[in-house]
């Protein structure tokens, strides 16, 4: 099966609100993981959610602010074949691992702070704050 996908080209460097940043996913006609870019798979996407990139070994950004209610989803955009998870600490949610391209979302629906790492590499770690 053929995927949709979509180039992330805004950059890493802040979460970014799908809806906001609707403009920046502009090239609709690539298909599968280009080294550099960033591709966000829609159809693993909730529309509306909050965007975490992974790259470098990083949650970029590594905390975001969200209101109840809303879905991070988290994209792993390592230009190689470097997979990570998002696993919280409190086992209240835990990605598969993701291979470059693939994503995983959540909802929260409880206010509160939320710690999170990556399983593979346990440095890497990440907080959601829902307000
Ligand atoms: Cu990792």
């Amino acid at each position: 099966m053929r995927h949709a996908w979509r180039a992330l080209a805004c950059g890493t460097a802040a979460a970014i609100a799908l809806a906001a940043a609707a403009a920046c996913f502009s090239d609709r006609s690539a298909t599968g993981p280009a080294t550099g870019t960033c591709r966000l798979p829609i159809d693993e996407t909730v529309p509306g959610s909050v965007v975490v990139p992974i790259s470098n070994f990083a949650f970029q950004p590594a905390e975001v602010r969200i209101h109840a209610g809303q879905t991070v989803t988290w994209v792993n955009c390592e230009d190689d074949a470097t997979a990570h998870t998002s696993h919280a600490n409190d086992e209240s949610w835990s990605s598969p691992l993701l291979s470059p391209g693939t994503a995983f979302s959540h909802t929260f629906d409880q206010t509160g702070t939320f710690d999170y790492h990556c399983d593979p590499h346990p440095f890497m770690t990440g907080r959601v704050v829902v307000e």
